[in-house]
């Protein structure tokens, strides 16, 4: 038993059908702790980045065009770190299979994705597969500041003069 975190993303296609409060509510099963959240524009950067493992697949620009939300006319997805006792091997299980139509109709990808006709995998959501890969994911797509645990180390850092949005 180990203290772990795994990244989550609400698909596209999952917000599109407004899903989101169905796959949290299927997430919570898991009496895991949401240690961050946010709505993210992806960009081709973040997409790519993402999704490098796969960049030789056939599938890799369907892909990164799904993710963005180029296939649904919202170009958002939401992120979210879960955290707790073997986190990602208890979240992959309720997604399901990557296949949604071999995952067991149980699970949130066997419930809610989808096959198109052009053959993409519209499976709804994103897990973390391996602790080397939430790591990756989790400081991919969040900063120390919007995750409440820290369980890769942090350091300080004064920043001079950042330019930032503040409330006009
Ligand atoms: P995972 O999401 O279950 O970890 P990966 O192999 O990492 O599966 O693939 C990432 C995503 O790429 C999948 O969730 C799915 O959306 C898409 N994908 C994977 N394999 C295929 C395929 O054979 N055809 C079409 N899309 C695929
Ligand atoms: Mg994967």
């Amino acid at each position: 038993m180990a203290i772990e975190q795994t990244l989550v993303l609400i698909k596209p296609d999952g917000l599109k059908k407004s899903l989101t409060g169905n796959i949290l509510s299927r997430l919570s099963e898991t009496r895991l702790e949401i240690a961050a959240a946010r709505i993210v524009s992806v960009t081709k950067e973040l997409a790519e980045a993402h999704y490098a493992a796969l960049k030789d697949q056939p599938f890799f620009q369907e892909l990164i065009d799904y993710i963005m939300g180029e296939l649904h006319e919202r170009r958002r997805v939401m992120a979210l770190v879960y955290h707790g006792e073997d986190a990602i091997s208890k979240v992959r299980e309720i997604c399901g299979a990557t296949n949604p139509e071999e995952a067991d109709p149980r699970t949130i990808r066997g419930a809610y994705g989808r096959i198109t006709t052009l053959g993409i995998y519209e499976n709804a959501i994103h897990a973390s597969a391996t602790p080397e890969e939430a790591e990756r994911e989790i400081k991919l797509w969040f900063g120390p500041d919007e995750v409440v645990y820290h369980i890769y180390p942090v350091q300080e850092t004064e920043v001079k003069n950042p330019k930032r949005l503040i409330w006009a």
